[in-house]
């Protein structure tokens, strides 16, 4: 199994965490997007967005941290703890997969990029109000649980995992949501958990 990705991807951390905590091993590819090498015409090839990450496995290459988190939980998580098939249970896992996608990644992911690494076209004060707003419905929902869904963790948590964690290199303090706070810790403390640099 390889991973098309570089170290400080949000998106692509979100995949080396689930490849840790299913003790799987893999082998890194790295992309350097600096040089634009998610556009080359070989790594079209392979993700026509030309973005990371992008897994290959069993000669297949699937790209989007989403669609990659469920495939590796249905293909190797033989007790499908982190992405039960229980029709309801799933449909709240998707939820989250969905705000992660849409909600999380243009608002505090937007705002990282605009800091870290000074990504152009990025309205940041749009972000910053949306980040706040995205915080405030994560904070809402955590009062009354440990887990985004369900009784343990799973890709819902994975996936809003990374940009939560990584709010303040957006400038985004996490200080009004200690239900988000508390999740955070609760999330590494999880058996196998490892950093974004690790
Ligand atoms: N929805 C995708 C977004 C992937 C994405 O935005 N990847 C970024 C790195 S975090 C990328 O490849 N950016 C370079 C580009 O878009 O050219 C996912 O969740 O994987």
């Amino acid at each position: 199994m390889k991973l098309y990705n570089t170290v400080i991807s949000g998106n692509c951390y979100k995949i080396r965490l689930l490849l840790s905590f299913l003790n799987l091993d893999y082998e890194q590819i790295s992309v350097n997007l600096l040089h634009q090498e998610q556009k080359t015409a070989e790594f079209l090839k392979l993700n026509p967005l030309g973005q990371i990450p992008v897994l290959e496995d069993q000669g297949r290459y699937i790209h989007d941290s989403q669609a990659i988190l469920c495939y590796l939980a249905k293909t190797y998580d033989a007790h499908q703890l982190w992405f039960p098939q229980e029709t309801i249970t799933m449909t709240r896992i998707l939820e989250w997969l969905f705000f992660a996608n849409q909600r999380i990644a243009s608002s505090l992911s937007a705002a990282r990029a605009f800091y870290l690494i000074k990504k152009p076209n990025i309205d940041i004060e749009h972000a910053t109000v949306m980040s706040h707003a995205s915080l405030a419905v994560v904070n809402q929902h955590l009062k009354t649980r440990h887990w985004l869904v369900g009784e343990s963790a799973t890709i819902a948590d994975i996936a809003c995992y990374p940009y939560i964690a990584l709010a303040h290199q957006g400038n985004i303090e996490l200080d009004p949501y200690p239900d988000v706070q508390a999740w955070l810790a609760r999330f590494q403390q999880l058996p196998h958990f490892i950093e974004l640099e690790e």
